[in-house]
């Protein structure tokens, strides 16, 4: 029988239209080879054309489903979302806290792109108090780094600063993403060695309307390849290289902004590599 393929954990909140959240995250880790298991933070009505609504799940069905899934199976990556409210925010806290699991991916998400608050500002103090330094890695982006730091962040040397006030309030390795500048320009910022040390990865920004959902894939890609033992700079590296293949694959879908094609290595062919249970694609 092929070796059982890592178990990743995504915490997010369900978005109906899958292009983010747990149904978009579920889809990554599928794309990935790995096995993913989910629970759900909060519910949002909402399409392509933005979020009508968010509904907040009961923390204690957050804090049960974590303590049975963790009791059922190994889980060898963590990946964080949209958490909602204070009193989920800290059900996840004191879950990360006690089971003392490894590679926890945090994407501090904020607002949807159409400006609904998807965290309260409770559970957002509860991410910069508790969260922040649980994690393995965070990724915010821009404009989540910014309300984090209370800094501009609109530029690399503006990332640059904003990351290093982020390892100072708690997180051990971050990475900005900057796919909304006019380069895209991600900035990892980790530990090694060698103290702190700072990798730029830029690429050319894609001019497309499919990006719905961009920031959950690059997070639980992250944590797929940290599942898989790759370290944080190959872990960025082709965390964005899917993120730019699943924008590119992308098919107009919805009235509005479209999703990203998580599941487009489906339709590639596949090179069969004997006891990688990773598909590989040429
Ligand atoms: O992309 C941020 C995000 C994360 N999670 C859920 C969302 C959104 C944006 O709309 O709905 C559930």
């Amino acid at each position: 029988m092929a070796p059982s393929p890592p178990v990743v954990l995504t915490i997010a909140g369900f978005d109906p239209s899958s292009g983010a959240g747990i149904t978009a995250d579920i889809k990554t880790i599928a794309a990935h080879g790995c096995y993913g298991v989910s629970c759900i933070t909060a519910l949002t009505v909402q399409s392509t054309k933005g979020v009508r609504r968010v509904e907040n799940v009961d923390p204690s069905l957050v804090g049960e489903t974590l303590e049975d899934l963790s009791a059922d199976m190994p889980i060898a990556a963590v990946h964080v979302g949209m958490l909602g409210s204070e009193e989920v925010a800290l059900q996840v806290a004191d879950f990360l806290e006690e089971s003392e699991l490894i590679n926890i991916v945090l994407d501090p998400v904020m607002k949807s792109s159409s400006g609904t608050d998807l965290i309260n500002d409770g559970g957002s103090s509860v991410l910069i108090e508790r969260l922040l330094a649980l994690a393995t890695v965070i990724t915010p982006n821009i404009v989540e780094a910014a309300s984090l730091t209370g800094l501009p962040v609109t530029n690399l040397d503006q990332m640059r600063v904003a990351a290093t006030k982020l390892h100072a309030m708690g997180a051990a390795n971050v990475v900005v993403t900057g796919g909304h500048l006019e380069k895209a320009i991600d900035l990892l910022s980790f530990a090694s060695v060698r103290g702190v040390e700072q990798e730029v990865f830029k690429s050319d920004r894609l001019r497309s309307n499919s990006t719905h959902g961009t920031g959950c894939a690059f997070a639980t890609a992250m944590a797929c390849h940290l599942a898989r033992g790759r370290g944080l700079p190959e872990a960025v590296l082709l965390a964005k290289a899917y993120v730019a293949a699943a924008i590119i694959n992308a098919h107009p879908l919805g009235r509005g902004v479209g999703p990203v094609h998580h599941l487009y290595r489906m339709h590639q062919q596949r090179r069969v590599v004997i006891n990688d249970p990773e598909p590989v694609h040429k």
